[in-house]
């Protein structure tokens, strides 16, 4: 089939970042054939950076999905609107015309809340005369399941990829290794002096712009080393997330990829004022948690609220077990394969 799908970048890298991975499972893995309309081509650009060209995959600027000639003839089967991004009029106006309008999706956010699998796939009418059918990545299987493409090979290729070769070889061999990618609210520099405290020597990879959430002057023992990241392609940030001993994640993509790592991680999750995201980090924390020990079950909540990492940071060996049987269990649950192949039933 033919997907047209659109992705509006409204900050951060998270609309991208899911656009490009459902396009590549899509073509490379369910051989349909996508256009991916994006309004900022140069942040998708950087996530898909050194990726080669993929056979049925095509990336367009916004207006080219009404200013092309070819519309409406091409009209796709499925129309896939990320996150509630509006599609543009003109392009709208042409599916109205042609003979057999294509299925329209709204792709939802990820949440682990229970009333996903209630709202999952549920039709909505439209004024302009096409249904709308809104889709919900979820855990369970009443949803619309998880992105699992490209998935980590266990145990990860040893080799760095080109854009972190030349920091691998400065880290050091006995050190634990954290990557860090949070929001700038987070409280990262009594979190890393804390983190001082322990027995151990850290290296702590600093994603993309990190280097700016920390105050110059700060002072830290030797035990504990800062790296700074440039950004990297996607596939490398997943490779990274698979070589750290914690990763620190905080957008959905992110996140699903740091449980795919089969790595402790915890989930800075976006704040928002009315405080919904506690309730989304709760509803996850329930089903991650459901049968650890309440020692873990502990870890995890004080980790995941920037508690300073030397009152959990003893029950990482629990959490590297736990860690395991979570991405098995994920990947149970998931054995239709996830989101790509739920999309693909669903519209058939
Ligand atoms: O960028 P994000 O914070 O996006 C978020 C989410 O969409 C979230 O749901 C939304 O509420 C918020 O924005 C406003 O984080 P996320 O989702 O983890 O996406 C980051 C993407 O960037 C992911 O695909 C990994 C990729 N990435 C790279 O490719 N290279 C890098 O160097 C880094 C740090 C990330």
């Amino acid at each position: 089939m033919r997907w047209d799908i659109f992705c509006q970048i409204v900050d951060n890298y998270g609309d991208a970042g899911i656009c490009w991975r459902l396009a590549r499972s899509l073509t490379i893995r369910y051989k349909q054939e996508v256009r991916l309309f994006c309004d900022d081509l140069p942040t998708l650009n950087l996530l898909a950076s050194g990726h080669p060209p993929i056979a049925g995959l095509e990336i367009l600027p916004w207006e080219a999905s009404h200013s092309n000639a070819r519309h409406p003839l091409s009209a796709p089967e499925v129309v896939i609107e990320a996150f509630g991004c509006k599609l543009p009029q003109r392009y709208v106006a042409s599916l109205l015309i042609t003979t057999r309008p294509p299925v329209l999706i709204n792709l939802e956010y990820l949440s682990a809340e229970s009333w996903v699998g209630d709202y999952h796939a549920k039709a909505s009418p439209q004024t302009h005369g096409l249904t709308k059918y809104f889709f919900f990545p979820g855990f369970q299987t009443n949803t619309g399941g998880l992105l699992l493409e490209p998935l980590p090979p266990i145990p990860p290729p040893l080799q760095p990829p080109h854009s972190l070769a030349t920091i691998w070889q400065q880290l050091r061999p006995a050190a634990k290794r954290i990557s860090i990618f949070c929001y700038p609210a987070a409280p990262l520099q009594e979190w890393l002096t804390d983190l001082a405290t322990l027995n151990d020597q850290f290296d702590i990879l600093l994603t993309f712009g990190h280097a700016s959430y920390l105050d110059q002057s700060l002072e830290l023992p030797r035990t504990i080393q800062l790296y700074y990241l440039p950004f990297i392609p996607q596939d490398d940030y997943d490779w990274l997330l698979s070589q750290c001993d914690f990763n620190i994640v905080r957008g959905e993509d992110s996140f699903v990829r740091a449980q795919l790592a089969e790595k402790p991680f915890f989930w800075h999750i976006y704040p928002q004022t009315d405080l919904a995201h506690e309730v989304k980090l709760k509803a996850f924390l329930d089903l991650y948690l459901e049968n650890a020990s309440p020692a873990l079950i502990s870890a995890c909540w004080q980790a995941s609220h920037w508690q300073v990492p030397s009152t959990w940071w003893p029950q990482l060996p629990r959490w590297e077990a736990h860690a395991k049987l979570w991405r098995a269990k994920l990947l149970k649950e998931q054995a239709d394969g996830g989101l790509a192949a739920r999309l693909l039933h669903f519209v058939e």
